[in-house]
């Protein structure tokens, strides 16, 4: 069977859903977009966008002014629905543990079904635990008797349904979206056809067909990956810092190792991708998953140690200045969410410790959780002039050029290596 896609809904225009519905537009394909934030709809439907990512802005002007992006609140018919919301954490219903919230896909579900048609497509782009895309299906039948689904009537079903992960990287999405191979997971061969063509439209990575559980394993395993690798360079870190080894330089020595190759140490692992994916192994495989758990648990300490650090030095000096350089949970962003660097200006200020200064090239002005807790704002320049304390919390572009001589005679934590 031959399927031809003209109309495609993407429900969910967030950091993914926005690239991939302008990208598809861009194509020539009809594209509606779906969101529950009439704001964001209002914000697109404008020629603009609300959320940072370069060069979407352009994109997307163009494609809504060729008619090719429309924004709305309430789902339409369309030959393929794209599911891009958020699955987050929730705390268990007994408290103590957490889980995955699927309430967004489910809501995503309820809202398409009363459009859905026989022959439609249905992708979940959304990180998900194993099972999710069958859960999908099931409520999709829930709400359509009059249709049949795959995780019920197989090859024969009414409508397709995979789950087919996105892996880009924030800051590259535009270019990631088009050049990355693709995981492809039908819950069946015939669905996987359907995905893996609907694709192709933009897709120019390889489109590699499996199943949905092994797709949405995949990316939780690439995420979980990283973490991993994280957590041994954060405890190498702390091990050094015990040991007086500096760890940059131990670092870069083993990795010369042609089979080695040990990742960056830092103030703990933030973002909404790598701090959470790796929760949801655990907690559908809780007593298998037990070094996936326990590096989640290292990075999550890793802000512990580093106030820790930047407490004593602070406590050698009369009247100490501490320049915490850097807010955004990684270099060259503005996203301060999930930052760990965040977390340790934030829990600095709550502390007698003396004055804390924040850096932070990328946003104009603090979050307001800090400038309430009396943290000072300042130009890198004169941070450094003010400061005899100085901790490096982000790579910053900017930071990496500060020259020596200006930090010479100051105690420097530089926890991510800018320094050597
Ligand atoms: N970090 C370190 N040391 C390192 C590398 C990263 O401490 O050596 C920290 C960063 O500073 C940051 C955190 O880890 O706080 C995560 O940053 P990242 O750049 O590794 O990843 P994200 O969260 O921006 O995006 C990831 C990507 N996944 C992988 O690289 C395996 C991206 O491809 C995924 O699409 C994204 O998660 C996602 O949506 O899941």
């Amino acid at each position: 069977m031959h399927m031809q896609f003209k109309r495609v809904s993407v429900i969910g225009l967030g950091y993914i859903g926005l690239p991939t519905a302008a990208v598809f537009a861009s194509r020539g394909i009809d594209v509606i977009g779906v969101d529950i934030n009439q704001r964001a709809i209002d914000t697109i439907n404008s020629g603009s966008i609300h959320i940072v990512e370069p060069d979407l802005d352009i994109v997307v002007h163009g494609v809504v002014n060729t008619g090719k992006l429309r924004a709305t609140l309430t789902p339409e018919p369309s030959d393929a629905f794209l599911i891009a919301v958020p699955t987050p954490f929730r705390e268990t219903p007994e408290g103590g543990s957490r889980e995955p919230d699927l309430s967004y896909i489910q809501a995503a579900a309820e809202s398409i079904a009363p459009v859905l048609e026989k022959g439609n497509l249905v992708i979940l782009e959304s990180t998900s635990p194993v099972g999710a895309t069958e859960k999908l299906s099931a409520w999709l039948q829930r709400e359509r008797p009059d249709l049949t689904f795959p995780h019920d009537k197989g090859e024969a079903a009414d409508i397709r349904v995979a789950h087919c992960p996105e892996r880009v990287l924030p800051g590259c999405v535009l270019q990631e979206l088009v050049a990355n191979d693709r995981i492809i997971g039908g819950m069946t061969p015939a669905c996987s056809e359907a995905a893996v063509e609907l694709y192709r439209i933009f897709v120019k990575g390889d489109c590699i067909v499996t199943t949905a559980r092994t797709a949405e394993m995949a990316k939780l395993t690439e995420n979980s990956f990283r973490d991993v690798n994280i957590a041994f360079a954060n405890e190498l870190s702390m091990i050094c810092d015990r040991l007086k080894i500096n760890v940059w330089e131990l670092i870069r020595l083993a990795n010369r190792h042609p089979r080695v190759n040990i990742l960056n140490p830092g103030p703990g692992v933030g973002g909404h991708c790598i701090a959470v994916d790796p929760w949801f192994i655990v907690s559908s495989c809780p007593e298998e998953a037990r070094l996936i758990a326990q590096a989640r648990n290292i990075n999550d300490a890793k802000p512990e140690h580093v106030i820790g650090q930047a407490m004593a030095a602070a406590n050698a000096f009369k009247e100490p200045v501490i320049a915490c350089l850097g807010l955004a949970f990684k270099a060259n962003i503005d996203d301060l969410r999930e930052s760990p660097a965040l977390q340790i200006v934030d829990a600095l200020a709550d502390t007698d410790v003396g004055e804390i200064i924040a850096v932070e090239p990328n946003i104009s002005e603090l979050p307001p959780a800090l400038a309430e807790k009396s943290v000072t704002f300042l130009p890198l320049q004169q941070a450094l002039e003010r400061a005899n304390v100085v901790v490096v919390l982000v790579d910053h572009q900017e930071f990496k050029a500060i020259d020596r001589s200006y930090i010479a005679a100051k105690v420097v934590i530089d926890t991510r290596g800018i320094f050597g």
